[in-house]
């Protein structure tokens, strides 16, 4: 029988091989431990982390006050479900309203939860307040979104993989080119029409940054036309852009804040969309609910790795390391190789002169592992880099350093 921590990486891959689902394809990496930026591998490899498991460690690996406040509630009281009240949701709800400037909070666990729960919230905002017909509500969402999983978000999606073989879907959205204001504006002239769900820089897309005045145009938009801006800040919040949030870049504050990921620093799933009282207080008791949403552990873990964000200035160390990783990487920018950096703060990509389908992100990737860095392909020729906001000035060149030497491999 084979015990906890007496795996090699080739029986690690087995077992997933042997009882696992295919719905993902991992970089051949089996990881043992985390702290800090860096991750170790069954056979005691070393790596720095460049993907912060797509933008929930931002805190970095096992924060030790992170972990501290999840042991110590971890042993008094993990959940209640809200058939009850407790002693933690109450101060975390007026923690993150206090945080974020909002004065309704509502947790859930993962991040399709949240835009989920933003989802829902909009079309009964829509048919309590804007009075839209019954079942006639409209959400705009943008090409090349994504915002989780489920049914109903992939209903959203422009992605085909995303969504093969998973109809019928669900009614009610409407996509609009990302960046395109023009559009917006067409599209918001619809009276049925509640909300706007955007990312204020496409993750997935392959950090897809958009012009400067866009998300204060579309908030004006937004206004103008009586419609809620819902920002999915689940992978670009909590100081990953070198902002709080993307949206500081242009003083936009959404409707409707979704947040998840690096809410909890990497530790426990927790969600969060934030709003104020006209939207939230349109929910009535058992129109929404979750069994974890909003336990005590999630809320003291969720108010700690928020308080690390401050009190380690971690947002401006994106901001200022971000720069740095620029400038590192302006110099393979608009070569034949690379044909751009793109992003803010720590949340950048590469592209590469290959086409979306090709596998050189991917063996690029693989190189790099070799060379003690973890990164992951979004497609076939980008490659996204996010490390956790803990970085040093001293790793941030290392790491340059590395992927210069990988590229450089890959380019001659
Ligand atoms: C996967 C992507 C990143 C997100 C935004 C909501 C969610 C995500 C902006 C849903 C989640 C994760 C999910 C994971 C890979 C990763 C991802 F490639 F899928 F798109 F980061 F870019 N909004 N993103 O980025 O949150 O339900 O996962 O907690 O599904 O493959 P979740």
């Amino acid at each position: 029988m084979i015990g906890i921590n007496q795996l090699s990486s080739h029986q690690a891959i087995d077992l997933e091989n042997m009882y696992g689902a295919f719905n993902y394809h991992p970089l051949p990496v089996v990881l043992t431990r985390g702290e800090g930026v860096f991750l170790w591998d069954v056979d005691g490899n070393k790596y720095y982390d460049f993907l912060s498991a797509y933008s929930a460690v931002n805190q970095g690996h096992c924060h030790p006050r992170i972990i501290r406040a999840l042991t110590a509630q971890a042993g008094e009281l993990t959940l209640t479900s809200r058939a009850f009240y407790n002693d933690k949701l109450g101060i975390a709800e007026k923690f993150v309203c206090e945080y974020f400037g909002y004065s309704r909070a509502l947790f859930m666990n993962s991040g399709a939860e949240a835009d989920e729960t933003a989802i829902k919230l909009a079309r009964k905002w829509g048919y309590r307040v804007k009075d839209i017909p019954a079942n006639e509500a409209v959400i705009v969402v943008a090409e090349n979104n994504f915002h989780g999983r489920t049914i109903t978000i992939i209903s959203a999606s422009t992605d085909p993989v995303a969504r093969r073989d998973y109809g019928p879907f669900t009614p009610g959205f409407e996509v609009i080119p990302y960046n395109d204001t023009t559009a917006l504006e067409e599209a918001l002239r619809n009276p049925n029409v509640c909300g706007f769900l955007i990312e204020p820089i496409q993750g997935e897309a392959g950090v897809n940054v958009p012009d400067d005045g866009y998300l204060k145009t579309s908030a004006e938009l937004c206004k103008k036309y009586n419609v809620l801006l819902m920002m999915d800040e689940i992978q670009t919040g909590i100081g990953r852009t070198g902002k709080m949030l993307a949206c500081d870049y242009e003083n936009v504050k959404p409707d409707m804040l979704i947040l998840g990921k690096a809410l909890s620093g990497g530790v426990l799933p927790v969600s969060l969309v934030l709003t104020d009282d006209e939207v939230m207080l349109t929910l009535k008791p058992g129109e929404h609910g979750s069994t974890y949403g909003g336990n005590p552990l999630a809320c003291v873990v969720s108010m700690e790795a928020l308080q690390v964000i401050l009190d380690e200035n971690l947002t401006e160390n994106a901001a200022k390391m971000g720069v740095i990783f620029h400038e590192r990487m302006s110099n393979i920018a608009d070569t034949d190789f690379v044909v751009q950096v793109r992003g803010k703060g720590l949340l950048n990509a590469i592209v590469i002169n290959d086409s979306p389908e090709s596998e050189t992100a991917w063996n690029i990737c693989l190189t790099l592992r070799e060379n003690g860095l973890l990164a992951k392909p979004t497609h076939g020729n980008i490659i996204r880099f996010a490390p956790p906001l803990v970085i040093t000035e001293e790793q941030i060149h290392a790491c340059c350093d590395i992927i210069d030497k990988t590229l450089n491999k890959f380019n001659a």
